[in-house]
């Protein structure tokens, strides 16, 4: 197996859309690690990529030490812990449909999806996800281990710190700023800057509270 190949971790949903990305990418894949032996990738790609073990597996040297990993499930505070328990050679994976400005600045383990554009002077930093069909506009910054879902959009020049998840369809109006750990609802318009740490949802989105996450 080439050094190159790709270490999925996880193998959910989210890991069969980025293994497929990979292969359309031309990526080699070295395998992934789950818990579950019954995993959703190992059967939806069934010869092409196989379950190597749990993720007990993450620290060995002849897995991580050899080949480049993408963290390859959603959940934000496991994609966190994953992150700071662990040290590893991170490797992006860019589906060949999305559209990169040349002058974007790409962090380590970034998944940026089908369809998605990245524009001019943006940033998207390590290990965020730039779901199928998003958008950053030009001069955007997208912070560690962020997550803009399916078709969200960030106008020009908006900020969102780390660990953020702009769920579905959401819009951030140019400018605006998130501070870190926000949760956007699924197909909020986002007009005035978000607090560390809120959640906000609704046209135009407004803080709210005790309804947990909602929704990516
Ligand atoms: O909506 C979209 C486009 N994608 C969603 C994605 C962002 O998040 C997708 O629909 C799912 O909602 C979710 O994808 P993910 O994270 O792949 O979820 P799921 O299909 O449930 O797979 C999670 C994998 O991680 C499973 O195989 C679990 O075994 C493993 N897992 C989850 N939580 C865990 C834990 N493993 C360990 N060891 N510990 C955990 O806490």
């Amino acid at each position: 197996m080439s050094k190159d190949a790709l270490l999925l971790i996880g193998g959910g949903g989210h890991a069969v859309v980025v293994a497929e990305a990979a292969l359309a990418a031309g990526l080699a894949l070295a395998g992934f690690l789950d818990d579950d032996d019954r995993a959703p990738l190992g059967r939806d790609l069934a010869g092409r990529v196989e379950r190597l073990g749990g993720l007990s597996m993450f620290d060995r040297p002849d897995l991580v030490g050899e080949h480049p990993v993408i963290l390859a499930v959603g959940d934000l505070p496991l994609r966190r812990r994953l992150l700071e328990g662990h040290a590893f050679k991170a490797g992006a994976v860019v589906h060949p449909s999305a559209v990169v400005s040349a002058s974007a600045r790409i962090g380590a383990g970034v998944f940026i999806g089908p369809g998605a554009v990245v524009h001019a002077q943006a940033t998207v930093a390590d290990h965020a996800i730039i779901n199928t069909g998003a958008v950053v506009e030009h001069h955007c910054r997208v912070g560690v281990n962020t997550h803009l879902a399916p078709n969200a959009t960030l106008g020009g020049e908006a900020r969102v710190g780390d660990d953020c998840l702009i769920g579905l369809g959401a819009s951030v109006l140019p400018g605006v700023r998130l501070g870190d750990r926000c949760t956007v609802g699924a197909g909020s318009a986002v007009i005035r800057e978000v607090p560390a740490g809120a959640a906000v949802a609704g046209v135009p989105a407004l803080e709210i509270t005790g309804h947990g996450t909602p929704g990516a």
